[in-house]
């Protein structure tokens, strides 16, 4: 696990906090991409999220940091003026000593302060249906609460972030460069990919066409990433906004099923406990058509179970392009967890195939 030494952790608190305010910290969270702790802090304060914000993934660092903290003050005022408490609804930066909402320390890496949401819990896998449902509503309307966000004021943090044909280029140019000599490895999944190559480019080709509307997306929609009222047990705030851009609403439906429609864990080993379950897909439907509130077009909602399946091979795909260079991106727990990644997507992905006909005829049922 990739972690910060304490010097570094420690200067970067001082940067927004004065001497003496921090009892302790500890490594927090699941995330892939950035290194996250929880401050304790004195009497007086409140708790706090840490970030350090991976700048190999995040190329441009005031480009994230400028989405982030107008996309936050938006939605504080969306949140007040729907009656919310923007407090625990939305992240709340908090400012840096010199005022900025971030801190770039002397490596030039990128650090940001949030307010921890108190009585708030997160899942790694669906515990209730009705949770799924939740998270559903609460992607949703996420979504149709940044409708009216200005686009033009965000900017693309990662380029072609879910271009899944450009994934696909990518993985190529692993595969000739053969880096660490893991290709003969992987020929089976490299089938599967090829077999499924002329479908990948359906969504961007819609989008190129005018088919499917360009709107404000999360892109990362997973079930960790968004936090639950642990009194009320409702959902609360949808955290991790890094990856907030211009997208297709299908991504954000669609990455939420690959991740938590899943009967097995992202980074299931045993491919047998690995399979979309019909029921957990309803529950999402349901909850993300209620939360949309009838803002999609036929063609997005005739598209969902495609964002679905094309976000699950994506997100393969990247997992085994990751495994080919030597696991540089997302963070890993042992050396094959990106190759085991993979291979639970693509059975996942798989499954969805068998299952296409119910996943049809779910969402036409919600339409
Ligand atoms: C990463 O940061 P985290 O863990 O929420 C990744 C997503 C992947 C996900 C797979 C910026 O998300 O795109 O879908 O891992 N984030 C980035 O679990 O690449
Ligand atoms: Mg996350």
């Amino acid at each position: 696990m990739r972690a910060e030494s304490n010097e570094y952790i420690e200067n970067a608190l001082k940067a927004f906090l004065p001497d003496g305010a921090v009892v302790s910290y500890r490594l927090f969270g699941n995330g892939h991409i950035n290194d996250t702790y929880r401050i304790e802090c004195v009497e007086g304060y409140p708790r706090f999220v840490l970030q350090r914000i991976n700048g190999e993934v995040f190329q441009n660092l005031e480009a994230l940091n400028n989405n982030v903290e107008r996309v936050t003050e938006f939605l504080r005022e969306k949140i007040k003026a729907g009656g919310g408490d923007p407090d625990r609804e939305t992240l709340n930066l908090y400012p840096a000593k010199d005022g900025q909402k971030h801190y770039t320390d002397e490596r030039g890496q990128c650090w940001r302060l949030t307010l921890y949401i108190e009585d708030s819990v997160c899942y790694d896998q669906v515990e209730k249906p009705e949770d799924f449902y939740l998270s559903g509503k609460g992607f949703g309307q996420f979504q149709r609460m940044l409708a009216d966000f200005p686009a033009g004021k965000l900017e693309e943090t990662i380029p072609d972030f879910h271009d899944t044909p450009k994934r696909l280029e990518a993985l190529r140019r692993a595969v000739e460069a053969d880096t660490w000599g893991y290709a003969g490895r992987v020929q089976k999944e490299l089938e599967f990919v090829a077999a499924h190559e002329a479908e990948t480019h359906v969504a961007m080709d819609m989008l190129r066409k005018g088919e499917l509307p360009l709107r404000v997306t999360h892109n990362d929609t997973k079930l960790n990433n968004i936090m639950f009222d642990a009194k009320t047990g409702d959902v609360l705030c949808v955290v991790d906004l890094d990856t907030i851009m211009p997208g297709l609403s299908i991504f954000d439906f669609g990455d939420s099923i690959r991740f938590g429609a899943n009967t097995g864990a992202e980074d299931e080993r045993d491919l047998k406990k690995v399979s979309l379950s019909l029921e957990l897909f309803e529950c999402y439907v349901r909850g993300f058509l209620e939360g949309c509130g009838g803002s999609l077009t036929d063609a997005e909602v005739r598209m969902l179970p495609m964002g679905a399946k094309l976000m699950t091979l994506e997100c393969g795909v990247r997992f085994l392009t990751d495994y080919l260079e030597g696991s540089v991106y997302f963070r890993t727990a042992y050396p094959e967890h990106n190759l085991v990644r993979a291979r639970s997507q693509f059975a996942l992905a798989a499954d969805m195939e068998r299952k296409w006909d119910e996943m049809v005829k779910i969402v036409e049922k919600y339409a």
